[in-house]
């Protein structure tokens, strides 16, 4: 849910006028919402580039990963771990431009821990695949869009400690 609804929704519970503080939050958000359109349109369009650089990264760190034995190992679970890493930036652009981590917990962190500890994925690994989209990621930005797209893969990273 966005800022904008959210607020709706509280101040109608009480049958009030927004608060100045709920105006400025709002405020904020309107305010921001060239450059997180930016950032989404950047992420969407370079979504391929982003998940294929920052999987080669995180193999390359972590070789442990795609060797036998192994989570990703083997063509097919190579991809499928390329295709979690395109969920989460999925995630990150609904986040985006909702303005909100709402969408990326309740889609993607809630039960993460046990569900990868129930596949045998080291958690700390899919964090690091985050980090690598994120460096990716940023380096296709301004200075100030990279640094507002960092909270948001930031966030992931940090559930996933
Ligand atoms: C949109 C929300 C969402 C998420 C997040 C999600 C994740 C997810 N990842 C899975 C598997 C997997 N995930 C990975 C990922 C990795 N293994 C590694 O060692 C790497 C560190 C990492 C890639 C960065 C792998 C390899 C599997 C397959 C494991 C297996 O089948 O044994 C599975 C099991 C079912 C399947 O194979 O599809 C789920 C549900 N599904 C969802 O619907």
């Amino acid at each position: 849910m966005s800022i904008v609804t959210k607020s709706i929704v509280n101040a109608d519970a009480e049958a009030r006028y927004l608060s100045p503080g709920e105006l400025d939050r709002i405020k904020a958000f309107v305010v921001s919402g060239q450059s997180r359109l930016r950032i989404a349109e950047t992420l969407t369009g370079a979504r391929e580039t982003i998940v294929k650089q920052a999987g080669d990264r995180l193999f390359q760190k972590r070789p442990d990963v795609v060797s036998p034995g192994g989570n990703a190992y083997g063509e097919e679970m190579t991809a499928t771990c390329l295709r979690d890493m395109d969920y989460y930036l999925r995630l990150i652009t609904y986040g985006v431009v909702s303005g909100d981590i709402t969408p990326i917990e309740e889609i993607g962190l809630v039960g993460v821990r046990e569900m990868y500890k129930s596949l045998g994925t080291d958690i700390g690994a899919v964090a690091q695949s985050v980090r690598e989209m994120k460096e990716v990621a940023t380096g296709l930005m301004s200075a100030d869009d990279a640094s507002e797209a960092s909270s948001y893969f930031d966030y992931v990273i940090g559930a996933m400690q």
